[in-house]
């Protein structure tokens, strides 16, 4: 064991190929980068960032739109043994502004196109440097870190130091961090690459495709980790088009993907067998795939999708089997060294196959929310175990199945929208006087929100016009696809909004 162990970053370069001359990233713009490229420009990040000086611990914030170098970026971060913060680029300046506001972080990287408001922002928030990166390898921070050393540096890390926050919203609050370790992760990593059955590049190697976006744990942490730490080559999109990756799938082996990827794909006539000759594993995740989809893609593809399931503060729990059964409609079984139980509301386990709510525990399970102390202790039993807030049921045979959400989420596309965010926005509107924020079924996006307005009395409110002014001022896939005013929510003899009745009513 040399001290460099834990770095997450010097896991990933040992399972480098030996040939650091093969392509390790092939982009959908022609450009091929090299593990040597992907090693000396993430040393040169690396070494750039280190010679701001910064805290140890110093966050350093990307709001950047997907390209090799974003990775570099992340790469970088772990080796100057920072921690990285990634932010999904729908979100507005209200958005990243609180982000900022509570991370603090000592750098902050943003496109050129958004570098007025945000540098503004975050200057104000105390951040020392704002730098620019945009797609086309353009940017402030390249110019910078061209002048940096290329030395491999690896600052070393214990497992448990913090290696990436994600922000995930709240059911009521505000946003939280979720702090993951670079033992979390590296600890993740390992397994999946047995669990799936990755081939290393001397059994022929495999090839991802990798059209997910990078600033959440599926694009980021199971695609990305996944292809270095099995020294494969991913051949990346900028942004999912189901054409592009019809046309990419005979030159992979592995593809990542939300349940509306692969609903995207089989609206494709080209896709059938032929097209998935060379590939081994399909993968979905992040919500829950529909058995219509599950049936769909073996009939037309001869493949079994391979379902798993995980959460930011997680990374992943379950997984359907490589080998062996992968039955549609569960998320397959505890992955190893992650402990799963299923409680009733006093959190006593229920019996085999009863539905109750989904608790975890594992090296995987992450370190607590940022600044947090409370709430995190509020999320977690006396004997250690993370309650998911996901309401499910396992099998003897250890299958587990999800069946709804304790907490009040919806998953749209694979993003989460936080019904109470929203309504907390659309309350504070002139003329509302509540509102409330449902998920019915969508047959592209899985769940799409609806919104429903209670105008104040005398007060005439257009429900395009609420939705235009969310539209201005949260991300755009928060936004709800309808809205429709009413005089009055319906509500329980307690007094709570019955949204389950809202939620059938407005199924489209
Ligand atoms: C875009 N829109 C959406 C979504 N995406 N609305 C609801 N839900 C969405 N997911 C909006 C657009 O802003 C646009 O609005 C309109 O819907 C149509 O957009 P479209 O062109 O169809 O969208 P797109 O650009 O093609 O994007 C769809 C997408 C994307 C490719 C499915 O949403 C996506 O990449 N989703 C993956 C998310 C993901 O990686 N999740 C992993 C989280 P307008 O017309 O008004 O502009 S990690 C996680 O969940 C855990 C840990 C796990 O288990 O993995
Ligand atoms: P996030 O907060 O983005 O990490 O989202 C985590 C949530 O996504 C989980 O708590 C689940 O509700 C949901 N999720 C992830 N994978 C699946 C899946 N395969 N099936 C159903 N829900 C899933």
């Amino acid at each position: 064991m040399t001290k460099n162990d834990s770095n997450l970053y010097a896991a990933l370069r040992a399972a480098f190929p030996d040939d650091l001359s093969a392509t390790a990233v092939e982009t959908d713009t022609g450009l091929f980068y090299t593990w040597c490229d992907l090693e000396r420009g993430s040393a040169m990040l690396a070494n750039f960032l280190r010679s701001l000086d910064l805290p140890e611990g110093s966050r350093i914030a990307a709001q950047v739109d997907k390209s090799v170098e974003a990775l570099l970026l992340y790469l970088a971060t772990l080796r100057a043994g920072y921690v990285f913060l990634p932010l999904n680029t729908a979100y507005q300046s209200a958005e990243v502004a609180y982000f900022i506001g509570d991370a603090e972080p000592a750098v902050v990287v943003c496109t050129g196109k958004n570098f007025p408001w945000v540098s503004k922002l975050a200057f104000q928030a105390g951040t020392q440097w704002v730098f620019t990166l945009n797609d086309d390898r353009t940017g402030s921070l390249l110019e910078r870190a061209a002048c940096a050393m290329d030395q491999p540096t690896c600052v070393p890390k214990q497992p448990e130091d913090v290696a990436v926050i994600i922000y995930t919203s709240g059911t009521t609050g505000r946003s939280k961090g979720a702090m993951l370790t670079h033992g979390n992760m590296l600890s993740n990593a390992l397994v999946l690459k047995d669990h799936w059955g990755w081939r290393s590049p001397a059994q022929g190697g495999d090839v991802l495709i990798h059209a997910l976006p990078i600033f959440h744990v599926h694009g980021l942490f199971v695609a990305c980790h996944g292809a270095l730490i099995n020294g494969s080559k991913m051949i990346w999109l900028a942004r999912f088009d189901p054409k592009l990756v019809l046309h990419r799938l005979p030159d992979a082996s592995v593809f990542m993907g939300v349940p509306t990827l692969y609903v995207r794909l089989l609206a494709e006539p080209g896709l059938g067998r032929a097209a998935c000759r060379n590939m081994r594993l399909f993968i979905s995740g992040s919500a829950p795939l529909l058995t219509d989809t599950f049936n769909a893609w073996q009939q037309r593809t001869g493949h079994t999708i391979l379902e798993r399931y995980g959460m930011s503060e997680t990374i992943m729990l379950t997984s359907n089997p490589y080998l062996g059964l992968r039955r549609g409609g569960t998320v397959g079984q505890p992955l190893p060294g992650v402990q799963l139980r299923v409680v009733d509301g006093q959190g006593n386990s229920v019996p085999t196959g009863e539905i109750g709510d989904i608790q975890v525990k594992g090296p995987n399970v992450f370190a607590g929310y940022w600044r947090m102390p409370e709430k995190t202790a509020q999320e977690f039993t006396a004997d250690g175990f993370f309650k998911t807030g996901d309401v499910g049921k396992q099998e003897a045979d250890g299958y587990v199945t999800i069946v709804g959400r304790s907490k009040d989420l919806i998953i749209s596309g694979g993003y989460n929208v936080y019904p109470a965010e929203l309504e907390s926005f659309i309350n504070d509107l002139p003329g509302v006087a509540e509102s409330a924020v449902v998920g019915v079924p969508d047959p592209d996006f899985g769940e799409v929100g609806v919104a429903l307005v209670v105008p104040r009395p005398g007060v005439v409110l257009d429900g395009a016009a609420v939705l235009a002014q969310l539209k201005a001022s949260v991300a755009n896939y928060k936004v709800p696809k309808q809205c429709y005013v009413l005089q009055e929510l319906p509500r329980n003899a307690m007094g709570k909004v019955q949204k389950n009745l809202l939620r059938q009513q407005y199924s489209r």
